[in-house]
């Protein structure tokens, strides 16, 4: 079926969908509408709880009033000067992400992935011209079943073999270790090695919690060894684990931080890359850029995100209520249930494949009004908004041990 220019088909919003768009998703059968705080609803008039937050992009909640009330007051205003220019609002926002995270600086980007691809090239650039490593041979090492994004370079180094699959050749310079193994990162140092790129507890991997020591360990041999800690917390950042970083839970300060997600107030596409005063340093004027990186409109929304995830607390409130939900789900000792993991409000349940798929177990989710996603087959991802109460957490729960028994 072609449609001729212009004209519009009556379709419905899934089929259109399925005719005009690419099929790199594998969305559940259900088309949201509208959202409000932790609620999301169905075009067929269907409440849902969100409990995965958009990849916990939303976790103000859907539609927080002083986040909309921002965008639209600085919509009204100025929203895009490209950074040819000055506006009233970066200078202002930079500085409260330095403040709040400790660190000097901060370079703001719009995907997740840009925010990673900026931290890999001021690493190898700070690896040339200030750690003095030869020309084109500076290494980054990552951890195995990392996620960083969806460009070549950062696929490259993906484990996920879907991940890269018919998109090589990829950028060399990258070499994998063992996720939560310090000496495996201490042997794989040499003198080519400028950073280490690492998630303070691995998302898309199925929310993987490293042995508790890890990241000190990692700060103290990067520290020893001159290279960068990079520390990717766009997933595990801004609240979600239960700190302002998951870094707080061990007190490393990285050399290197990117956020994004939430830091966008789930309204608009908001990240950066934080470093410390020498890595920063490294770009010059015309280095590195970006046509909407640290908009005014982005700007404005991204300090007034900070301001909520400090004026309400929920840092701490995740941790409460992260406590809950991991008592809930330990109490429904269910054999199907093989692991729970996380941190915070990111927790995997681990679901045993002889039993059902966790994609299955999602269907079954939806079918009693709840919605998550499910992570490498066997992991249903329970990262509500952190504005989530406990009575949503209680419904979350019955709900999956409802699926879970029907399921049986
Ligand atoms: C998809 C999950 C995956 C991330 C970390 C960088 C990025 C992400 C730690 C890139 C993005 C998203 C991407 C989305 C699925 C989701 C995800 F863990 F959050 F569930 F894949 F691992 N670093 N994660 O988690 O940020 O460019 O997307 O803004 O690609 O399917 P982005």
């Amino acid at each position: 079926m072609t449609a001729r220019p212009g004209s519009t088909l009556s379709a419905s919003p899934i089929a259109l969908e399925e005719r005009f768009g690419a099929a790199n998703y594998l969305p559940l059968p259900v088309v949201l509408t509208r959202g409000e705080g932790v609620y999301l609803w169905g075009d067929d008039g269907k409440r849902y709880l969100d409990m995965m937050s958009a990849y916990s992009a939303v976790s103000f909640g859907h539609g927080h009033p002083r986040l909309v009330e921002a965008l639209i007051a600085q919509a009204r205003q100025l929203a895009m000067t490209s950074r040819a220019f000055h506006s009233d609002r970066l200078g202002p926002f930079l500085q409260r992400l330095c403040m709040l995270t400790s660190m000097d600086r901060a370079l703001p980007m719009n995907s997740g992935a840009e925010a990673v691809e900026t931290a890999l090239k001021a690493a190898r650039k700070w690896g040339y011209t200030v750690k003095g490593i030869a020309e084109e041979r500076a290494q980054v090492i990552v951890a195995g079943n990392n996620f960083a994004g969806r460009t070549t370079t950062l696929v490259g180094f993906s484990s996920e073999a879907q991940y890269r699959s018919g998109f090589g050749p990829f950028t060399p310079g990258f070499l994998i270790v063992p996720f939560g193994d310090a000496a495996a990162l201490e042997a794989a140092i040499t003198p080519d090695t400028c950073a280490f790129l690492v998630e303070p507890i691995q998302g898309e991997a199925g929310i993987v919690v490293p042995p508790a020591g890890y990241l000190r360990a990692v700060r103290e041999i990067c520290t020893r060894h001159n290279v960068l800690m990079i520390c990717d917390e766009i997933q595990t950042g801004l609240g979600r684990t239960g700190k302002l970083l998951a870094c707080d839970h061990e007190g490393v300060r990285p050399d290197g931080l990117t956020l994004g997600k939430a830091l966008g107030g789930g309204l608009l596409p908001v990240s950066a890359f934080l470093a410390r005063e020498d890595v920063m340093a490294v770009f010059k004027p015309g280095d590195h850029g970006s046509t909407f990186g640290g908009n005014p409109l982005a700007a404005a929304v991204g300090d007034a995100a900070l301001q909520v995830l400090v004026d309400e607390r929920l840092a701490e409130r995740a941790a409460s209520r992260g406590e809950l939900l991991m008592e809930r789900l330990h109490a429904l000792a269910h054999p199907a249930i093989v692991a729970i993991r996380g941190k915070g409000l990111l927790v995997g349940v681990e679901i045993d494949p002889a039993f059902a798929t966790a994609r299955r177990v999602c269907e079954g989710l939806m079918r009693e009004g709840v919605l998550t996603k499910d992570t490498h087959g066997t992991v249903v991802r329970l990262a509500p908004p952190l504005v989530i109460g406990a009575r949503e957490i209680e419904e979350a729960v019955a709900a999956l041990d409802r699926v879970i028994r029907a399921l049986a």
